[in-house]
């Protein structure tokens, strides 16, 4: 894989691999790990060094990183992750989204988490800027049709494998739903902020693309949930959808359930009513609620 860049220092390798400075200073001293001696005396680190390092140390047990590193492409990975280079990071989840690599994605992704990432940040500043560029693309013609479900449904794949990454906290926090209306087909958006609530330790009851809406006060009342997630990103029939929303609103008013709402669709649709506590824009935001 080409890259621009030339040499790691002794720090920046430690960061990478996970390690002290000490230790990499040793395994050079005990010859694991191959460097080059600058004048001064600092020690520099090539990619070869540093696959060949790897390669090398596949098979022990000790482990150098928490990525499993097989190429110098997933090297790669690791430093724009660990100099926080979202431009890098978007234009790669895209283009390996768009050929279909899922496991490239994924190791971007578990690899942003693992490096203590905020979840609601890589979804914010990485996932939902690849999104609005995939629908510029395809909206600018460069993409097919068959294209952009390629892509969206790769990240949809890799979220959920995420999903079963997450460290999730003892205590529970109650239950919440998260819906979206019913000729909404849009649902990744809404399975991130299940993400983000189930890893804040909430207990997130889904109902995914088109659900029906009717009979929602039984389903309030037997789960007793608090809060109720509402995500629109298009809506193809705003009379239908205010309709919908009215009766939303009321079941939850009555229940005592708040509603927070995000998505596109809110700025056509009316969300002024007391049932509804927030309107929020980002991911990040769902904590401080
Ligand atoms: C993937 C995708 C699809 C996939 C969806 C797959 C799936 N399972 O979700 C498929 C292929 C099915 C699809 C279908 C359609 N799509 Co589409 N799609 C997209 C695309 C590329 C990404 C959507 C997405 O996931 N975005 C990522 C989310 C995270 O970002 P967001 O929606 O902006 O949300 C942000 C905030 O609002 C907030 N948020 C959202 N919800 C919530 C909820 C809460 C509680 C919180 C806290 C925050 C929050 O989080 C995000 C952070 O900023 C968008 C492009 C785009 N600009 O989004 C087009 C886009 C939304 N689609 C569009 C269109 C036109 C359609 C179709 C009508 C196409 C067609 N002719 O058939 C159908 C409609 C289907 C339907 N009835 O719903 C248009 C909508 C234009 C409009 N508003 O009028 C877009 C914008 C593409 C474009 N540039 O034209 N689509």
């Amino acid at each position: 894989m080409h890259t621009d860049l030339k040499y790691f220092s002794t720090t920046e390798l430690a960061h990478l691999l996970g390690v002290h400075a000490s230790t990499i200073k040793r395994w050079t001293e005990e010859g694991k790990l191959d460097c080059i001696k600058t004048a001064g005396g600092h020690r520099k680190f090539t990619f070869q060094h540093v696959a060949r390092f790897l390669e090398e140390r596949r098979d022990t047990s000790d482990r150098a990183n928490l990525l499993p590193i097989q190429s110098d492409e997933d090297l790669r990975i690791s430093y724009e992750i660990m100099k926080n280079n979202q431009a890098f990071l978007r234009e790669y989840i895209f283009t390996q989204a768009l050929q279909r690599r899922r496991k490239q994605v994924d190791k971007v992704l578990t690899g942003l988490y693992l490096a203590q990432y905020p979840l609601a940040r890589i979804y914010d500043d990485i996932l939902t800027p690849v999104l609005h560029t995939l629908g510029d693309r395809w909206e600018a013609g460069d993409l097919s049709i068959l294209e952009e479900h390629i892509v969206s449904q790769t990240l949809r794949d890799v979220i959920i494998r995420l999903q079963g990454m997450l460290a999730l906290p003892e205590e529970t926090r109650g239950n919440v739903l998260c819906l979206s209306l019913t000729s909404e087909l849009h649902d990744i958006a809404i399975k991130m902020v299940d993400h983000v609530l189930e890893e804040a330790g909430f207990t997130v009851l889904f109902t995914g693309q088109i659900s029906p809406l009717y009979g929602i006060e039984p389903l309030l009342q037997r789960y007793e949930i608090r809060q109720l997630y509402l995500s629109s990103t298009y809506v193809p029939d705003p009379e239908r959808a205010a309709f919908e929303l009215n009766y939303l609103y009321d079941q939850c008013r009555s229940n005592e359930v708040e509603i927070i709402v995000g998505g596109q669709g809110f700025e056509t649709l009316n969300y002024d009513h007391p049932a509804v506590k927030a309107r929020l824009q980002r991911f990040r935001e769902l904590l401080a609620n």
